[in-house]
């Protein structure tokens, strides 16, 4: 029995190999710079001429960009305060970036990170590399560089990911560098994305409305749902709900005969209700999965429609689905 025990224990962890049961979550804000502007950075100076984004990027179309001329100063881009309620105190994070440019007469590029506390001030502050950023010696060449670091006791105000062009106290001193492809990870387990159809819609004039998809909600995509046999360019809403079990005071399912829709019944709260105007009969709602705090969590969906001759209210609804954001 002890042998056929150790059987089974060795094709379940053949069968489960460790390495796929975490996944990278990443931190970064527009690490790409593919916004085309700094959207998710603080700048330092704060309203500097001598940053900008610049076309084009690390294999893409946008990079981040420094051109500090100005001895000796720092000039500097920041993601700063970033995965606040998700980064836990002594972790290891993984910062990726691409650099590039040139530093000459003791002009130097730095990439620092801290671990940051809610009021401000830093549990810990680390070099990466512990020391400046040995770039290629062609400008023009991009370089990747890769760190991990471990965070500081206290990381109630998340952690910053600093990116500096620093120059020294000679003439002539220069730091001009371009950073890309700016990526800051913890590791989670993996969660498996489920999108899971539930529950009948009710007859309107073009069919019964159902949902649909064509991916699975994963953690970092734009989740699309779309809302289909509508009546031409009918008004459409998707709730976004937390149960399936309560909708305000009344409990699910609810039978929506009660306020004149004849045979539609109510699946899913609404804490958001997204609204758009379908096309050709199907109306697409878009939902941004890149928060962290969204991994693992489920909700509920169910689509209404305008249908005047559908039933006295004119309004019909889909089936509903059970999702959970995963992340892989
Ligand atoms: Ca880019």
């Amino acid at each position: 029995m002890l042998s056929r025990s150790l059987l089974a224990v060795a094709a379940l962890t053949a069968a489960c190999p460790l390495s796929a049961q975490t996944a990278p979550v990443e931190l970064a804000v527009n690490g790409g710079f593919e916004t085309g502007d700094f959207t998710g950075w603080t700048l330092f100076p704060s309203a500097p001429g001598n940053i900008a984004v610049a076309s084009p990027g690390s294999a893409s179309a946008f990079a981040g960009c420094i051109n500090n001329t100005t001895a000796p100063s720092a000039s500097l881009i920041k993601n700063a305060n970033i995965g606040i309620g998700i980064v836990q105190p002594g972790e290891t994070v993984t910062v990726t970036f691409d650099a590039k440019g040139s530093t000459a007469i003791g002009g130097v590029a730095f990439a620092e990170f801290f671990s940051e506390l809610a009021g401000g001030g830093v549990s810990r502050s680390v070099i990466l590399g512990g020391g400046p950023l040995a770039l290629d010696p062609d400008p023009n060449v991009w370089k990747s560089f890769s760190f991990t670091t471990v965070t500081g006791n206290d990381v109630a105000g998340g952690v910053t990911l600093q990116l500096a062009a620093i120059t020294g106290a000679a003439t002539g001193s220069v730091s001009n560098v371009c950073f890309d492809n700016v990526s800051v990870t913890v590791s989670r387990p993996a969660v498996t994305a489920v999108f899971s159809s539930f529950g009948a819609g009710c007859a309107g004039s073009a069919g019964t409305p159902a949902l649909a998809v064509s991916q699975l909600p994963w953690f970092g995509s734009s989740f699309q749902v779309d809302l289909r046999n509508l009546a031409g360019n009918a008004g459409a809403v998707l709730f976004l709900g937390i149960s399936n079990t309560q909708f305000g005071s009344s409990a699910l399912p609810l039978d929506l005969g009660i306020i004149g829709m004849t045979g539609c019944t109510l699946y899913s709260s609404n804490e958001i209700s997204l609204a758009t105007t379908a096309s050709a009969g199907t109306a697409t709602f878009s939902i941004p999965l890149t928060s962290p705090s969204l991994i693992g969590v489920q909700f509920f969906n169910q689509g209404l429609a305008i249908d005047p001759s559908a039933n006295p209210t004119g309004v019909v609804v889909s089936d509903a689905a059970r999702a959970v954001v995963g992340l892989r």
